[in-house]
């Protein structure tokens, strides 16, 4: 059998392929004959480019339906998709194409130019464009190419072991790791959480979410595609308008900031929620209020669950049966998750330790860095995930902690270290440190202390500015705080509790 994971949502697609798989939220209907079709022009394009098995194919474009058919057809040409945040700057993909060393690039036609450049000085051949172009000209455009290409393809053999996609996930010294995911790693997620979380075929996802990061991608929309269910797509995030589709919805997934804002407007309530069945929450922590809150307000109960990209899901509450808020239900049917003392013995229930995990679930490995994925897995075959908890008598999660020095912001994250080493990089600055601090919004908030020179004159917003030209807006530090000097231990290290208590 073929185990492409196109091949196997292909094989559950609704049998009546005129039914509607998106519409979007300015009123186009895509069918699952136009997902098939269109799919099969970008796979033959593809195709004919001559690239080899396991070439990468980086995509860095505004979320569109287009973009998940370019998605859909990486993976039916037996490519790998390399999913970019719109957010990078010139420097960061830079960074990506040199260490990815894609075959292919696909950009917004805004970028066209800087990128072209940049994916040309790092060896990538082709580069597409997909998306608007504000002045109707548009250089590369991948739809007018593939327009011209059969709208059948026969989705290329792949087996369960072969790469599907590279997710840059940052590390906690130097720079992102490249998490390699096999067709097997997906489809086993998608089966899985098909069967937990209970979808059918007559479900609406209203989709919200990003298409760039495994909670978009890997959860919402496989969860559709492997279910046939439909889809309403949303270009991004925005309360009035999610509120207000809800009514003709029945799933919804968001990060926990998604639900903060929706109950910060005083319209959302049951009304809203009469036709849903089941709310999603993952990427970050949940607050305790804002789980009992969305119950009170609506009568429904959130479910939250837990994932990353090394792993797709890991654990859920359930459907049926007890969502308990501050957890994040027991492990997933098929994954073992066990929590490990700082001597490696297992903690009982109630004690703290790390969380490892293992399953048909966990990555390949970090693209071109075995050394790496080697200090990240046990003898046994498990993956440290670097977050930290707790199971109860029932073999509920709960998170208490991370043991990788990480902030996560709106459900993105935000590794330190790299903010620290383009702080430091800015003249004048001495040293600095990045903390998270708690927002009301984004959960947690990127706060930088800095240590000027002697000479220096910089101000907050000098670093903020030479930091946006540099770094994706979300990880630039919302504040930045001056001091003379970083308190230390006696070692020498950083106490950033210290700070966090100070500037939190
Ligand atoms: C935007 N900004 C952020 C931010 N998002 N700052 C910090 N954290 C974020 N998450 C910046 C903007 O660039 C802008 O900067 C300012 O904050 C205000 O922007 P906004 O208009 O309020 O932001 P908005 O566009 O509404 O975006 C917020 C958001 C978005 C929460 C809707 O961040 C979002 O969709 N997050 C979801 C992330 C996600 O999908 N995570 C899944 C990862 S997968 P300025 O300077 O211009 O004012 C994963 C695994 C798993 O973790 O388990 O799922
Ligand atoms: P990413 O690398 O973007 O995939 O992020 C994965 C990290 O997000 C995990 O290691 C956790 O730290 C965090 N995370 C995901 N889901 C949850 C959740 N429900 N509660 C707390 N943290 C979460």
């Amino acid at each position: 059998m073929n185990a492409n994971l196109y091949a196997i949502f292909a094989a559950r697609f609704p049998a009546d392929r005129s039914a509607c798989c998106i519409e979007t939220h300015d009123g186009h209907y895509y069918s699952w004959s136009d997902m098939e079709r269109a799919s099969a022009k970008i796979a033959n394009l593809l195709a004919s480019l001559g690239l080899a098995p396991g070439a990468r194919v980086a995509v860095q474009v505004e979320k569109s339906p287009e973009a998940l058919i370019l998605y859909l057809a990486t993976i039916r040409a037996g490519l790998v998709y390399l999913p970019l945040n719109t957010a990078y700057r010139q420097a960061e993909i830079d960074y990506f194409l040199g260490d990815a060393e894609p075959a292919v690039m696909v950009c917004s036609p805004a970028n066209f130019g800087w990128v072209a450049q940049s994916a040309f000085k790092s060896g990538t051949k082709h580069v597409f464009t997909l998306g608007e172009f504000a002045n109707g000209r548009n250089s590369g455009s991948l739809l007018e190419r593939a327009a011209h290409q059969p709208d059948q393809f026969e989705t290329v053999a792949r087996s369960g072991d072969d790469l599907a996609a590279i997710l840059y996930t940052s590390g906690t010294t130097g720079r992102s790791k490249g998490a390699m995911l096999s067709h097997r790693n997906l489809s086993s997620n998608a089966e899985v959480l098909h069967r937990y979380w209970q979808w059918q075929q007559d479900d609406v996802l209203l989709h919200a979410l990003p298409l760039f990061h495994v909670h978009g991608l890997f959860v919402a929309s496989h969860g559709a595609l492997y279910s046939g269910s439909k889809m309403i797509f949303l270009p991004r995030f925005d309360a009035p308008q999610v509120t207000q589709l809800l009514a003709r919805s029945t799933v919804f997934m968001g990060v926990p900031t998604y639900y903060v804002r929706l109950l910060a407007d005083q319209r959302f309530g049951a009304e809203a929620c009469r036709n849903m069945r089941l709310f999603i929450s993952g990427s970050a922590p949940l607050l305790t209020e804002t789980f009992t809150e969305f119950q009170g307000r609506t009568g429904m109960t959130i479910l939250e669950r837990y994932g990353m990209s090394e792993t797709v899901m890991l654990t859920s509450n359930p459907v049926d049966g007890e969502r308990r808020g501050g957890t994040v239900g027991p492990a997933l049917p098929g994954v073992s998750v066990r929590i490990v003392d700082a001597g490696r013995n297992p903690c009982a229930a109630g004690e703290i330790g790390d969380i490892e995990v293992k399953g048909q679930n966990v990555f390949q490995g970090y693209w071109r860095m075995p050394e790496k994925t080697a200090e990240e897995f046990t003898a046994d075959g498990y993956f440290k995930t670097g977050d930290v908890g707790r199971f109860d008598q029932d073999g509920y999660l709960s998170i208490v902690g991370r043991s990788k020095d990480l902030i996560i912001s709106g459900g993105y994250n935000v590794y330190p270290k790299e903010i620290e080493s383009e702080i430091d990089d800015i003249e004048g600055v001495a040293e600095s440190a990045v903390i998270g601090v708690p927002h009301a919004d984004f959960g947690e908030a990127v706060n930088a202390v800095v240590v000027l020179r002697a000479d220096a004159r910089l101000t907050e917003n000098d670093v903020i500015q030479a930091l946006k030209a540099r770094i994706a807006n979300f990880k630039v530090p919302k504040r930045v705080h001056f001091v003379t000097e970083l308190p230390r231990n006696t070692m020498g290290k950083v106490q950033k509790n210290v700070l966090r208590e100070r500037f939190g």
